[in-house]
């Protein structure tokens, strides 16, 4: 019984392999017949175009086409971050540019228009075009002009697009680029979620956070000293309301480009591994990638199945510019919890090297040898080394945060209304959504590992810095809200 069983599930196995064989053996046959630049059209559609975090659907199976572009340069001001606006020029109204999505063989039929109010001259460079200049002579345009041209896309890939009209770098700078998708024969892959990301470095007069209408700096953009390196044109884009989502279970797409016009980002997201990355953008797959290099000019795709909740943060791991520079997103996923892929905390102790072991948190009266205060100067001078050590990362140097992202310390009507609250904040973390000075955050602070008398003064010093009223906090203040008296 048992060996005839066997034998008839081997020959379906070979039967299995042998059609395989056949339909590879076919399907390359075909490919090969018809060369991507013979490829014929069937009809003519009007592309769809998106703003960024949004991208266009799908072409899955559809055939061919003469793709219509419509592509209107504006340049608007706009927000960089919190009480800080920048003249932008753009491709379709976003930074970066409306997303195009087009297969193998299409021929597209680009026309870009320049609004009457604009005040210079632009054009298009697109890295999908085979042709010289990439579309730029052919495309350029005045004010209150349209021009058009036309090309065959050949090789699939994710492309870059920009302006390349004098001084090509300036015109970057203020961000002119976007991204062109050329989806190879059938399609990629169906995935759950798809989203358009971007990074960008911006260059201004007045340093980071500097208030009002910031206009572009050359000298910086020529020094590659910049101000801003953010994603999708602004900081906080993809943070707190702007965040994109996804549940637990599902798999999600993320073109990523870099308009740059210097800087190369080290794209990352914490806590997910890409299962795939198309490098460059092009065919070569890799998998199991913590952090992928995208080129000034240049893109990735990346794709990772969702295993666990939470938020998951977009960076460009040259980590300054995440966290003092706008290079942070969000990715927020609901779902079940799933303990075997991430337990969440389930102990914690004290690392200690010459013990060879971790160790029990020792009781309060086992920390060795900590400064205390004895007066507020003290605690003032003290709390204010814990801030730089502990805080400063999100709330920034003078308790101003970031827009989006992490609330204000500095003058914060939250945190002068209620000390308790706030030492509780401190001590067990917090999330979900509180509103600081009328401004709305939904986002996750991490419980800080500190000692009451730590806690005590660094609460002291935000308190009695920036604006905010003077409250003095102890340490027995903070032991009465652990022990509950
Ligand atoms: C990893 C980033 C991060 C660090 C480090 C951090 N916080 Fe926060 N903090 C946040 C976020 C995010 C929120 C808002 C949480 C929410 O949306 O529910 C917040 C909220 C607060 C609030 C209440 C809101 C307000 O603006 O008044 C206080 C007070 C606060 N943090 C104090 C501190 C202090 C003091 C430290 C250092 C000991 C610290 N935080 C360290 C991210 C951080
Ligand atoms: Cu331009």
């Amino acid at each position: 019984m048992k060996s005839i069983f066997k034998s008839k599930r081997l020959s379906a196995e070979k039967v299995l392999i042998v059609c395989a064989f056949f339909i590879a053996a076919c399907s390359n046959q075909q490919q090969s017949e018809t060369p991507a630049d013979q490829i014929q059209v069937a009809g003519t559609m009007d592309a769809e175009l998106t703003a960024p975090p949004n991208v266009p659907l799908p072409v899955r199976n559809r055939e061919a086409k003469k793709l219509i572009v419509n592509m209107e340069v504006l340049e608007k001001e706009g927000e960089m971050t919190d009480g800080v606006s920048y003249v932008y020029w753009t491709f379709g109204g976003s930074v970066p540019g409306s997303f195009i999505r087009t297969r193998v063989g299409d021929e597209v039929e680009f026309h870009l228009k320049n609004h009457p109010d604009n005040k210079l001259p632009h054009n298009i460079d697109l890295h999908a075009v085979t042709g010289p200049g990439g579309g730029a002579t052919s495309s350029f345009v005045a004010p209150g002009h349209e021009t058009q041209f036309s090309f065959k896309v050949i090789n699939p890939g994710l492309y870059v697009y920009h302006c390349a009209t004098a001084p090509v770098g300036m015109h970057i700078a203020n961000g002119m680029y976007g991204l062109i998708l050329v989806e190879p024969e059938g399609g990629l892959k169906k995935v759950d979620k798809e989203y358009y990301v971007m990074q960008g470095d911006f260059y201004t007069k007045g340093e980071y956070g500097k208030t009002g209408l910031q206009p572009f700096d050359m000298n910086k953009a020529i020094d590659e000293d910049a101000d801003y390196v953010v994603f999708n044109g602004k900081v906080g884009s993809l943070t707190g309301d702007g965040a994109i989502t996804a549940n637990v279970g599902e798999t999600v797409r993320l073109f990523v480009g870099n308009g740059g016009p210097n800087l190369v980002s080290s794209f990352h997201v914490i806590g997910e591994i890409f299962d795939k990355v198309y490098v460059e953008g092009g065919s070569m797959i890799n998998e199991d990638v913590q952090t992928t290099l995208i080129p000034a000019g240049g893109a990735a795709i990346v794709e990772f199945k969702i295993d666990v909740p939470g938020t998951f943060i977009l960076v460009d791991h040259s980590i300054f510019r995440a966290f003092n520079k706008g290079a942070l997103g969000m990715l927020k996923v609901q779902g079940e919890d799933n303990k075997t892929i991430y337990s969440g905390k389930q102990s914690e102790g004290i690392y200690n090297p010459e013990g060879g072991s971790i160790q029990e948190m020792p009781g309060e009266s086992d920390i060795p040898e900590e400064a205390v205060a004895q007066s507020l100067s003290d605690r003032m001078e003290l709390g204010k080394q814990v801030y730089s050590r502990t805080c400063f990362a999100c709330h920034q140097a003078n308790g101003e945060g970031i827009a989006n992202a992490f609330p204000p310390l500095a003058n914060s009507d939250y945190l002068n209304a209620d000390v308790n609250r706030a030492i509780d904040i401190v001590l067990n973390g917090k999330s979900g959504e509180i509103t600081v000075n009328g401004v709305k955050y939904n986002s996750v602070m991490t419980k800080q590992v500190l000692s009451d008398e730590e806690v005590a003064n660094v609460l002291t010093y935000v308190y009695n810095s920036w604006g905010n009223n003077k409250t003095e906090v102890t340490p027995a203040m903070v032991k009465s809200r652990k022990t509950g008296h």
